[in-house]
C-alpha cells in the first residue's frame, strides 16, 4: 500500500495545510508569498445553491482568485438566538464550493452591509431592543453585533474555513463604509470604530480584517477603498505597513424603480483597475461579479428585483461579453507580470502632458511598465525608453518587460454577445386562470386601534409591505365636493372609500414622501375610509436607521374651500398585511384557504390574486417570466417568491425598469408548477409569458497582441 500512502502525502502538501495570511505595505502575503489578487462579489442568497457551482466556475475561469460575499444577518437570525442556514442561506456550503474550485473567500460579515438589502441586513427585531442606537458606541447594539459576529466566526472555525485552519477564507470585513455616517455620532463614532476593530481582532480568526471606506481603521485592521475610480480617488492605506486594497469597484450600479440600467464599459472598468494596480494596488474586487436576484422582499427601498444584471456574469449567470472576457485577459496579463510588480521598486515619470508611466523594476532585471494616456479624446504618440508607442484615448498599455505591449485597456479582443429571450409559453387562455379578490378591511374589522397615525415599519415589523389604515366618519351636509388629501412618507398609498377603489399615488427613490389628492364620493351617514400604505423595501443606509419614519403623516378631507376634516389625530384602525398573505394562498397546500373564482375580464379590480399552472420549458437554459403587462405586486412559483415587480413605474424614457423576472430552474418541477401573482393595480396576467434566456455571439475577436493564456 505504499502508493496509497504516497498519495496522501501529496494531498497533504498540495491541497491541505494551514495557510498563514499576513500583509505588508505591498500586498497580502499568503504562505510567505506576496499576491496580486482579483476578487469578485457573488452573494449566496441572490442565487440558488444549484447555481453556485457554475457561477464560481465561471469566476475561476475568468481569472479571479477570491469570491467576496457579505453575510446576511436578517436571513440568518430571524429571531434573537434563532438561526437559519438552510437552502439559499447555506453560507458554509457556499464557502466550501468556492474552496472546492480552488478559490479563496473574503467574508464581509458587517454585520451592517447596506448592499441594497432591506434594512441594510439588520433583522427588524433589533428595532425593538430598548434604548438601541445602531452602529454607535451603544451597549444594546454592541451586544447584538458582537453576538452575531461571534456566531459567524465560530461557525467558520467549527467548519475549519479560515485559511489559518486550511480553509479558503483569507480576509474578513467588519462594519461597512462607516465613515459616511461617522460624524453624526459625535465622539461615539470613533469609539465605536475602535470597539468594532478590537472586537473583531479579538475573535482570532488568524486572517486579517478590513474596514472599507474607513480612513481611520485602527491597526491592524486595513482600510480599503470602495468606488469606481479608486486609482484616482484613494488616498492610500493609513499606515506604511498596510497594502492598498480596493474592496468595491463598481462594475455597474444598482437600479431603482424609475431608473434606467447603468452601463459601464469593459474598457472603463479595465482602465481604472489597471490604474489602481499601477499605483501600488494589490487587491481588486469587482462589485458585483454576479449580482443575481433580490428574491422575495429582500430588496431595499425602491430597489428593483434584478441586481447588477450588467455585471460580468448577468442575473442568470450568463457571461456578459465583452466585459467578462476583457477582464479575463486583463487578469492574465497582470498575473504574467506579478513578480516584478510585487518585488520591484516603483517609479513614475511623465511621458507627455496627459501621459504618465508607472514602472516596477527589480534589481534582477525584471520590469513591468504601465503607460497611461489620460487624454479621453486623442491617441497619444509617446516615447518610453527610446521606443515609440501609440496609446488609444483614455487607455493604459501594459508592457510586460518594459518593452512589449501585452494588453491595452481600450483594445477589446473579446467578441461581443447579445442576450436573447425566447418565448416558450403564453398564458392568454382565460380559462387557465383563477382569481381571488383580496378584501378591504374597514375600521370596525381592524384588529389594532390607535388614537394616532402609527409609524409604518414599527407596526408591520416588516412582516409585510402592506399596512391598512382605516377610519370611519360621518360628514355634515356641507361636505358636497370632498377631496381626500394624504401626506405619506411610505412608498405607495391606495385609497378605498366604502370599499370602492378611489385612487393611488407613489413616491420615488430620490424624493422623500409624496401626496395623494383625489376627489371622493361620500354617502350620508357613516363612511368607511381605508388607506393601504405600502413600502417597497426598507431603507438600507444613513445614520440612525432605527428612528426612520415611514407611512402616513397627515390625512384630511376637504369638503369646501374652508371646510376641512383633519383625521391626523383621530381614532384609526390598522391591519398588517393582506388577507391573501395571511392565508399564504401562494402555497399549494394553502390554495383551499381562499375562495378562488373564474377569471372575469370585465370585473378587474386592484388587489387581486391570480393563479395558474405551467410546465417547465425543455432544456437547461435559464428561465424568466415576462411580466411587462402587469402593474405592481409580487410573484410566487411553487410557493417561493421570485420577487416584487413594479412594471407600471416607468423611467423618464417611458420604459419599465424591469420586465423579466428570473425563475430559477431549481424552483420548478417538470409539470404542474403553480404560479401566483399579486396585482395591486389592474395589470393584465393574460399577456405575460414564460421565456428561456440565452446568449448569442455577435462577431469573432480580432487580436493584435499575443495574449497570454
Ligand atoms: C447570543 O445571544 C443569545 C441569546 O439571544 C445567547 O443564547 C447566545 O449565547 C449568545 N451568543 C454569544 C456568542 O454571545
Ligand atoms: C508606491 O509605493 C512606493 C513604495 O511604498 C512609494 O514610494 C510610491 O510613492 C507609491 N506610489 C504611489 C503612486 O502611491
Ligand atoms: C508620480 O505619482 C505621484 C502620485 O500619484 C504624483 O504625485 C507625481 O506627480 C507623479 N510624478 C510624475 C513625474 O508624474
Ligand atoms: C487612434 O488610433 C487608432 C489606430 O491605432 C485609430 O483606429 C483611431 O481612429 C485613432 N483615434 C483617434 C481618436 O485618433
Ligand atoms: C535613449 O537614447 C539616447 C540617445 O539616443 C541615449 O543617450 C539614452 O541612453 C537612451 N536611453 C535608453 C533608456 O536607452
Ligand atoms: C413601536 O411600537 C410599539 C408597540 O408595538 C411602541 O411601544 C413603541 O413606542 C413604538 N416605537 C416607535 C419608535 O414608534
Ligand atoms: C362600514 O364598515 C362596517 C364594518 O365593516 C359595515 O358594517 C358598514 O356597512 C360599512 N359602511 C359602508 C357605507 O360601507
Ligand atoms: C359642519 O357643520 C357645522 C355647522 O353646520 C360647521 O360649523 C362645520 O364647519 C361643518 N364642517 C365640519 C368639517 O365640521
Ligand atoms: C392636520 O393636523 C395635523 C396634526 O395636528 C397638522 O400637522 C396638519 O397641519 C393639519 N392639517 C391641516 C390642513 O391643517
Ligand atoms: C396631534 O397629536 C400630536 C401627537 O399625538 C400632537 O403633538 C399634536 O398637538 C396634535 N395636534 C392637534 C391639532 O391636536
Ligand atoms: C363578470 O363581472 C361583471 C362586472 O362586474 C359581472 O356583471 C358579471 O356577472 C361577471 N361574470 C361572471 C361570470 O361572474
Ligand atoms: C471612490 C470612487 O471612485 N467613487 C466613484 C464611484 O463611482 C461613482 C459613479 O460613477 C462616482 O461618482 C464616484 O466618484
Amino acid at each position: 500500500m505504499w502508493w496509497w500512502w504516497a498519495a496522501v502525502v501529496v494531498v497533504g502538501i498540495v491541497g491541505g495545510g494551514e495557510e498563514e495570511v499576513k500583509y505588508d505595505r505591498r500586498s497580502l502575503i499568503i504562505n510567505g508569498q506576496r499576491k496580486i489578487i482579483f476578487s469578485g462579489s457573488i452573494h449566496y442568497p441572490r442565487s440558488t445553491p444549484q447555481m453556485w457551482p457554475a457561477l464560481i466556475g465561471k469566476a475561476q475561469e475568468g481569472g479571479l482568485d477570491v469570491i467576496q460575499t457579505y453575510v446576511f444577518w436578517n436571513l440568518h437570525e430571524p429571531q434573537p438566538g434563532e438561526y437559519d442556514f438552510s437552502g439559499r442561506y447555506d453560507l458554509v456550503k457556499f464557502i466550501k464550493e468556492v474552496q472546492e474550485q480552488g478559490l479563496y473567500v473574503c467574508l464581509r460579515i458587517g454585520p451592517f452591509i447596506e448592499s441594497e438589502w432591506t434594512y441594510g441586513g439588520f433583522p427588524f427585531w433589533l428595532h425593538d431592543v430598548p434604548d438601541i442606537v445602531y452602529r454607535s458606541d451603544n451597549e444594546p447594539f454592541k451586544f447584538y453585533m458582537q453576538n452575531f459576529t461571534t456566531k459567524i466566526v465560530n461557525l467558520m472555525k467549527a467548519e475549519g474555513l479560515y485559511a489559518s485552519q486550511g480553509g479558503p477564507i483569507i480576509l474578513s470585513q467588519i462594519e461597512n463604509e462607516y465613515q459616511n455616517i461617522e460624524a453624526a455620532f459625535g465622539e461615539k463614532g470613533p469609539s465605536y470604530v475602535h470597539w468594532a476593530a478590537n472586537m473583531a481582532v479579538e475573535l482570532q480568526t488568524g486572517v486579517p480584517w478590513v474596514m472599507c471606506k474607513q480612513t481611520d481603521a485602527p491597526d491592524p485592521v486595513i482600510n480599503t477603498c470602495n468606488g469606481m475610480r479608486c486609482g484616482e480617488t484613494f488616498a492610500g492605506p493609513n499606515s506604511p505597513k498596510k497594502p492598498s486594497m480596493w474592496t468595491e469597484n463598481w462594475t455597474s450600479f444598482y437600479q431603482v424603480y424609475g431608473g434606467e440600467p447603468y452601463i459601464r464599459s469593459a474598457e472603463d472598468i479595465a482602465f481604472h483597475v489597471i490604474l489602481f494596480i499601477a499605483k501600488n494596488g494589490s487587491y481588486i474586487n469587482y462589485y458585483m461579479y454576479h449580482g443575481g436576484t433580490n428574491f422575495g422582499r429582500t430588496a431595499s427601498a425602491y430597489v428593483i428585483t434584478s441586481y447588477y444584471d450588467q455585471a460580468p456574469l448577468d442575473e442568470y449567470g450568463l457571461t456578459r461579453q465583452p466585459k467578462w472576457g476583457h477582464l479575463k485577459e486583463l487578469h492574465a496579463a497582470i498575473k504574467l507580470c506579478s513578480t516584478p510588480l510585487l518585488q520591484g521598486v516603483q517609479t513614475n515619470i511623465s511621458i507627455g502632458q496627459l501621459q504618465e508611466a508607472y514602472v516596477y523594476q527589480e534589481a534582477t532585471g525584471g520590469c513591468v511598465a504601465f503607460l497611461v494616456n489620460n487624454d479621453g479624446r486623442n491617441n497619444a504618440s509617446i516615447q518610453f525608453r527610446n521606443v515609440s508607442y501609440q496609446l488609444l484615448p483614455k487607455s493604459i498599455s501594459i508592457l510586460s518587460d518594459c518593452e512589449n505591449v501585452i494588453f491595452n485597456t481600450a483594445k477589446v479582443n473579446t467578441e461581443y454577445n447579445e442576450r436573447t429571450t425566447t418565448r416558450s409559453q403564453t398564458f392568454d387562455d382565460v380559462n387557465g386562470w383563477e382569481e381571488f379578490k383580496d378584501s378591504t378591511p374597514n375600521f370596525l374589522d381592524a384588529p389594532l386601534k390607535s388614537d394616532t397615525l402609527l409609524e409604518h415599519m414599527n407596526t408591520t415589523k416588516d412582516k409585510s409591505d402592506y399596512l391598512w389604515c382605516t377610519f370611519s366618519f360621518q360628514p355634515n351636509s356641507s361636505c358636497t365636493e370632498p377631496v381626500l388629501h394624504v401626506e405619506s412618507l411610505g412608498h405607495v398609498a391606495h385609497a378605498f372609500v366604502n370599499n370602492i377603489y378611489a385612487g393611488a399615488a407613489h413616491g420615488s427613490h430620490d424624493v422623500k414622501g409624496f401626496t395623494l389628492e383625489i376627489p371622493i364620493e361620500l354617502i350620508d351617514g357613516m363612511n368607511n375610509i381605508s388607506i393601504l400604505s405600502v413600502m417597497v423595501g426598507l431603507p438600507d443606509s444613513g445614520a440612525f436607521l432605527e428612528t426612520r419614519f415611514a407611512g402616513l403623516r397627515e390625512v384630511e378631507i376637504q369638503c369646501t374651500e374652508k371646510d376641512l376634516y383633519n383625521f391626523t389625530n383621530y381614532t384609526w384602525g390598522y391591519q398588517v398585511g393582506l388577507l391573501g398573505e395571511k392565508l399564504q394562498i401562494y402555497k399549494n397546500q394553502n390554495l383551499g384557504n381562499a375562495e378562488w373564482s373564474k377569471f372575469n375580464l370585465s370585473s378587474k379590480q386592484p388587489l387581486t390574486w391570480y393563479k395558474t399552472v405551467f410546465d417547465a420549458p425543455m432544456g437547461s437554459d435559464p428561465i424568466a417570466l415576462d411580466l411587462s403587462t402587469m402593474g405592481k405586486g409580487e410573484a410566487w412559483v411553487n410557493g417561493q417568491s421570485i420577487g416584487r415587480h413594479w412594471v407600471s413605474f416607468q423611467t423618464s424614457k417611458g420604459n419599465s425598469s424591469q420586465t423579466l423576472y428570473h425563475v430559477p430552474r431549481s424552483f420548478l418541477q417538470t409539470t404542474g408548477n403553480l404560479l401566483v401573482l399579486l396585482e395591486e393595480f389592474q395589470g393584465d396576467p393574460l399577456q405575460i409569458s414564460l421565456n428561456t434566456i440565452s446568449v448569442t455571439n455577435l462577431h469573432q475577436p480580432i487580436s493584435n497582441y499575443p495574449i497570454p493564456q
